[in-house]
């Protein structure tokens, strides 16, 4: 598991090597805005524990992911979101570090009114 963390993009992310638009951080989690979002205000939410797919991170990183994606969702002030969590390349998983993806559906009277949570 550790050379494959080593290698991995949001391992490198976490670490700073990569940069991110940084949603929110703490010792265990951190969340920032997809390189290639389906909507504006796309986030993933991401365990700092290196694991692939969900059953591979132990409970307690995987505590603060949902409420953090719910935080961030109530930030869009969007009506309408997806949470999705993809497992194995089969179920569309690309990057093989765990990952809440939190997609926003544009408010269709009021565009997005993102304002984003300090943290
Ligand atoms: P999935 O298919 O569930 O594994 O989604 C992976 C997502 O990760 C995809 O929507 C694009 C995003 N992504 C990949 N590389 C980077 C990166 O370097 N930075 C950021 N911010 N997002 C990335």
């Amino acid at each position: 598991m550790a050379s494959k963390a080593a290698s991995c993009i949001f391992c490198k992310i976490i670490k700073g090597d990569i940069p991110c638009f940084k949603l929110f951080e703490s010792d265990k989690t951190l969340a920032f805005l997809d390189i290639n979002p389906l909507s504006r205000g796309h986030a993933l939410v991401i365990p700092k524990f290196h694991g692939e797919k969900l059953t591979d991170i132990p409970d307690d990183h995987l505590t603060e992911l949902l409420p953090i994606a719910k935080k961030l969702a109530l930030a869009t002030g969007a009506a309408e979101f997806n949470i999705l969590q993809n497992n194995g390349r089969g179920a569309h998983q690309e990057v093989d570090h765990v990952h809440f993806h939190m997609i926003p559906k544009p408010n269709k009277e009021e565009g997005l009114g993102i304002s984003w949570p300090q943290q």
